[in-house]
């Protein structure tokens, strides 16, 4: 069990008694486990086995033993009993967005209320119109959510999936007699979120390869086993499945194969119908000629493009949008050795888990050529923003840090905090004093879309801000996007030279993929950040760098691609433009 498995299970416990009702400090103590356990750096079995577990902060006598007995067994006795009085379908309603313990408890023991359909039906049925703290706007907003919930349901976010299909991967690559593996399908295109996973392979014995596949570890279920397809699910997190495709193909069709699995569905037809044009058929074993049945591309993928007059599509592009006009396949389409470093992160001095020399050092062990440090301010006081003093503090700090470290530059930044009127959380004069500027929207994010757009241009005309982060505010499949009017705020970005941020963070994607593009038609610069709270975030880069690809963003497109000296150019050309 991982740090994350652990911190879930005392998360739920929490939710379950709060459900129940019990009593708020002992609700409490699961969450500050659930939030220690979740922030550690380092393994919990690992302080566990030298017996350390009661010296973190939070956890007690009890709740060390309930650590050990969840490493040891996999099991709770606790979270079992809750799970027979509380059921896991009570448990879904917290899902909804702005649904709490206390809401659902209140629906669930007056109104029977077990599951989202339930809900539902009662809400259709006006059987909730006289519930204490449930008005007609409340009502709508839940309704809304569950509508939002069950049609994000059953589709997994990338970033949850990469570390699965990868592990998959490479094992399948170490059986005994497989020649070849690769991803098809939406994982391999980059999409935020994939359905099922694809992969491909090719071996000397197709079937025994797919026998063993349906044995690995973590398979909960197989779906399909035979010589050449093999279908599993595989358990992401408690509750949650995800369906794995392995397909043996022949090594001379290879191409052909990836391909035609790699889709999108929509990106094949259109394809298909270029061949047809040419009197030729296309399908996952070859492009060949529909009357003599001469085989006129199968092995490699790049010889089915180019036997069709096309480039090499790379799989983020194939959607359909467009890729098929001429050039519209970048020579400098972003890759991930283009990123220089990052802008956007925290440190322990707000709410981030390590200091500004250890994400440095991590940094640089990237190859990145610059940092900037970047805490929250001080409205956004669940996490621990700082106070002009404390700034002031911070940016010393940096520079202290920048001096003693060599090989990466080290700026003094802010996430300043817009506030409802689009005013920022700190003064102009405190913000002339750093080296760069990121603005975002944290709270009262349900407002209207007149609303968030002014506040959002309102930030963008401040000659300090330099990105905006997380535009939109969603996180992928909990938390809907505000409503933006994307145009208008891409023009006056391009307009004022503000960057827009493609936040990397597998939960937010933010901006995603079709507001980067029209970003990047408009004019805007990008920039793609991690959000870091800790060393490990910056591997999120890369799905960014995805997305970006998605956007069809090329490399001068992007902030954090540039050099130290033209960064911190873009920043004074803002400052001297007024
Ligand atoms: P997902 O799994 O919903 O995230 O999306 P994909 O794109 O991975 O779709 P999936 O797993 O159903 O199929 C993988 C690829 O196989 C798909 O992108 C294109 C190809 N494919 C599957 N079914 C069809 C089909 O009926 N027609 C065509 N042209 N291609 C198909
Ligand atoms: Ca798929
Ligand atoms: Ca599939
Ligand atoms: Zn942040």
């Amino acid at each position: 069990m991982t740090n994350a498995d652990i911190a879930r299970v005392f998360k739920e416990i929490a939710d379950m008694l709060e459900i129940k009702g019990e009593d708020a400090f002992r609700i409490n103590s699961y969450r500050r486990v659930a939030r220690t356990v979740d922030d550690l750096a380092t393994d919990i079995a690992d302080i566990a086995a030298r017996d350390e577990l009661s010296n973190l902060p939070g956890v007690g006598k009890a709740s060390a033993a309930k650590i050990q007995e969840l490493l040891g067994t996999g099991w709770l006795k606790l979270r079992e009993e809750l799970a027979r009085q509380v059921p896991e379908s009570v448990l879904e309603l917290l899902r909804i967005p702005g649904m709490g313990p206390k809401k659902v408890a209140l629906l669930w023991q007056q109104r029977r209320i077990d599951s989202l359909d339930s809900l539902k039906e009662a809400i259709a049925a006006g059987g909730l119109d006289d519930l204490k703290g449930f008005g007609k706007k409340t009502l709508a907003q839940i309704s809304d959510g569950i509508e939002f919930l069950q049609r994000s349901v059953g589709r997994t976010r990338l970033g949850n999936a990469w570390p699965i299909a990868a592990e998959f991967h490479d094992t399948i690559a170490a059986m005994k007699g497989v020649k070849r593996v690769e991803q098809a399908g939406s994982l391999r295109r980059g999409r935020e979120t994939v359905g099922d996973l694809d992969l491909l392979c090719h071996a000397d014995d197709g079937e025994s390869v797919i026998k063993a596949f349906t044995q690995l570890p973590g398979v909960t279920k197989i779906l399909a086993a035979g010589g050449t397809k093999g279908s599993v699910l595989v358990e992401l997190s408690r509750g949650r499945e995800i369906q794995i495709d392995l397909r043996v193909v022949p090594e001379e069709s290879f191409g052909a194969a990836w391909q035609y699995f790699t889709g999108s569905k929509e990106h094949n037809i259109r394809l298909r119908e270029r061949a047809l044009k040419r009197g030729w058929s296309l399908n996952e074993y070859s492009l060949s000629d529909s009357k003599t049945g001469k085989v006129i591309a199968s092995r490699e993928e790049a010889d089915v493009y180019k036997a069709l007059d096309l480039p090499w599509i790379p799989p983020e592009l194939r959607e359909d949008r467009g890729e098929f006009e001429p050039d519209a396949i970048p020579p400098d389409l972003l890759t991930d050795g283009d990123i220089h470093g990052d802008l956007h992160m925290h440190t322990t001095a707000s709410d981030g888990r390590n200091t500004i020399e250890e994400m440095a050092g991590a940094a640089k062990s990237l190859g990145w050529k610059y940092i900037c440090i970047t805490e929250h301010s001080r409205s956004s006081t669940i996490a621990n923003g700082l106070d002009p003093m404390r700034l002031k503090q911070l940016i010393a700090d940096v520079r202290e840090t920048d001096r003693k470290i060599n090989g990466i530059k080290i700026w003094a930044g802010t996430e300043v905090d817009i506030l409802a009127d689009g005013s920022l959380d700190y003064a102009d004069d405190l913000l002339e004093k750093l080296d760069f500027v990121v603005a975002s929207i944290h709270a009262g994010l349900g407002k209207d879309i007149k609303t968030n757009t002014e506040r959002t241009l309102a930030a963008i005309r401040n000659p300090y801000v330099n990105l905006i982060g997380h535009p939109t505010g969603r996180m992928i499949n909990s938390r809907r996007p505000m409503s933006l009017d994307m145009e208008a705020i891409c023009r006056e970005a391009a307009k004022t030279r503000t960057a827009l941020e493609l936040n990397a963070s597998m939960y937010r994607l933010d901006l995603k993929d079709q507001h980067a593009r029209l970003a990047r038609d408009l004019g805007v610069t990008i920039a793609i950040c991690c959000d870091a709270h800790g060393v490990e975030s910056f591997a999120q880069m890369h799905y960014g760098v995805l997305t970006a690809r998605r956007a069809a963003l090329r490399k001068a497109d992007v902030l954090n691609t540039w050099t130290t000296k033209q960064i911190e150019a873009f920043v004074q050309a803002k400052r001297e433009r007024r």
